[in-house]
């Protein structure tokens, strides 16, 4: 992957920031029911009965809802209203850190009425991808109905870490729209990206609230990776001043065991949620996500299924013809219509076939050489050659997917699926590469000040492959591979 992470960036150990948001108080617990850390506002949360309690032992009630909690790394437990507090009831939310602590959040109980049952309607499967779009959008207006915050938006990772804005939705009265744009990986660095995986959802009520420090005896900082009061990057922090943005919250959208999406919230002053409806609105996010995970499998079977049929017309152009290079071109042309390229090159030990417009032969010498000797996966493709093989010969193709294979007789053959450059715009939420002026001396680097629509020019790179292509390759792979001399 080319440099789409900042190195910088992901030197901050956010899980270890030994500092919570102002918003609730935190205890973590360890072994034999002692307190070891405690934030500094513990006393503005609970009554002074239950501070003086705690010095000597953990409070029954809070001792019973620990109990409950799994021995295993990231178990959760959450309780509304479960504590009194100074100033009214408190949510609790338990978690089991890598250390085997427990972390205690305490935040104040809002008692917002939650929406209606009928809200949530579970799990409604998308058959079409026109289908999938409305969800999105449902999906989004719901968020923004149970959050209340001005602007909800469903955010989808791209390939290499960059996210497009899909859907969004803004109060009466929000001016200017992220809808279409596209931001750069580096906005989410790969740590705040895993803490995502791990977490229901990253709410921060007050962008620019002081950070209360996590006091404990001498041990180190704990570790924060499960509690979602811990403390907000500085980096982020000045994000999120410079786009605007009072109040945060977002919810991942995990598919696959990967982070494919998110959706992201924004208001413009801060804006304080209660657990209960968080956790409606995260609910809402998983129902959706369950359904999106479903129809991505339906159609990948489906797929599979259909690649069979599909295949099988290439197999008889082979057998009609006796061998694969009798059966050029009229295989060359069955894959380019198939595969959707300008150009199909077939390399044999002695020679090449070609189809269309690919490599010139220099640099077709050139991609076969690495290809062979220095690529160990069979099946690889790339958008952009001048980026992933900057060693290989100027050439009118701009991408490729690479499939190689030995055959029953012993033969390895190449095929090389090329397209054309297709230069095209991308508009980004503000120029992507101006995240690293120096914001005041404090930060090594700072993130953009500007969120203007910003229009790139690509140049250099095909159009992107589809997410099959490779499955594509994998199967062309499989019927070179049942090749032998009697075909
Ligand atoms: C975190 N960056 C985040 C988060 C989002 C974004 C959603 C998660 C925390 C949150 O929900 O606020 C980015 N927010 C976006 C994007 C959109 C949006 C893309 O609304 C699009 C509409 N940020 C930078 C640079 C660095 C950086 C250069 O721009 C690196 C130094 C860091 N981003 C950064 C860090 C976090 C973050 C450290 C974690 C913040 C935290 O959880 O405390």
């Amino acid at each position: 992957v080319d440099k789409r992470f900042i190195d910088e960036c992901e030197k901050e150990n956010l899980h270890l920031s030994g500092a919570i948001q102002p918003h609730g108080a935190l205890l973590v617990i360890e072994e034999g029911a002692r307190i070891s850390h405690f934030s500094a506002n513990i006393d503005h949360f609970l009554l002074p009965d239950t501070m003086a309690s705690l010095a000597g032992k953990i409070p029954p009630e809070l001792m019973e809802m620990l109990a409950g909690l799994g021995k295993q790394i990231g178990s959760r437990l959450q309780f509304e209203s479960a504590l009194t507090g100074r100033d009214g009831q408190l949510d609790v939310v338990l978690s089991r850190n890598s250390n085997g602590q427990i972390t205690v959040e305490l935040t104040c109980c809002r008692n917002e009425e939650t929406l209606s049952r009928a809200f949530t309607q579970g799990v409604v499967l998308p058959v079409s991808s026109g289908e999938v779009e409305l969800q999105r959008q449902v999906l989004i207006e719901k968020v923004c109905t149970l959050t209340g915050f001005q602007r909800v938006m469903y955010y989808r990772f791209l390939e290499d870490g960059d996210g497009d804005v899909l859907a969004e939705i803004r109060q009466e009265g929000v001016s200017g729209s992220y809808l279409g744009l596209r931001f750069p990986a580096s906005d989410i660095p790969q740590i705040a990206r895993t803490l995502y995986q791990q977490n229901p959802w990253r709410l921060i009520p007050d962008a620019s609230a002081k950070a209360v420090p996590v006091i404990g005896g001498d041990t180190a900082a704990p570790d924060l990776s499960y509690s979602d009061l811990r403390s907000v990057s500085p980096v982020h922090a000045v994000y999120l001043a410079n786009m605007g943005v009072g109040a945060s919250l977002s919810f991942p959208i995990v598919v696959g065991g990967q982070l494919w999406g998110l959706i992201a919230c924004h208001n413009a002053t801060p804006r304080e949620l209660g657990l209960g409806k968080l956790t409606q609105a995260s609910q809402e996010v998983r129902s959706h996500t369950l359904g999106l995970a479903t129809y991505f499998a339906q159609r990948r079977i489906r797929l599979v299924d259909g690649l069979m049929h599909r295949f099988g017309e290439a197999r008889e152009i082979v057998h009609g013809a006796g061998d694969i290079v009798a059966a050029w071109p009229k295989l060359g042309e069955w894959l380019a219509a198939e595969f959707g390229v300008d150009g199909v090159q077939l390399c044999l030990d002695e020679g090449y076939v070609d189809w269309g417009e690919g490599f010139e032969p220099e640099a077709l010498s050139s991609m076969d050489d690495w290809f062979v000797r220095q690529q160990s996966d069979p099946v690889w493709l790339s958008d952009s050659l001048l980026r992933q093989l900057p060693d290989c010969p100027l050439s009118r193709v701009a991408g490729v997917l690479a499939v190689k294979a030995k055959t029953i007789d012993g033969q390895m053959l190449r095929i090389y699926l090329t397209r054309h450059e297709h230069i095209h715009d991308v508009a980004w939420g503000g120029n992507p590469d101006k995240p690293v002026e120096c914001h005041d001396g404090l930060l090594g680097i700072a993130p953009r000040r500007s969120f203007e629509k910003w229009v790139e020019k690509r140049l250099g790179r095909c159009r992107p492959w589809a997410s099959e292509a490779r499955l594509l390759g994998l199967k062309l792979r499989e019927l070179l591979m049942q090749l032998g001399r009697n075909d």
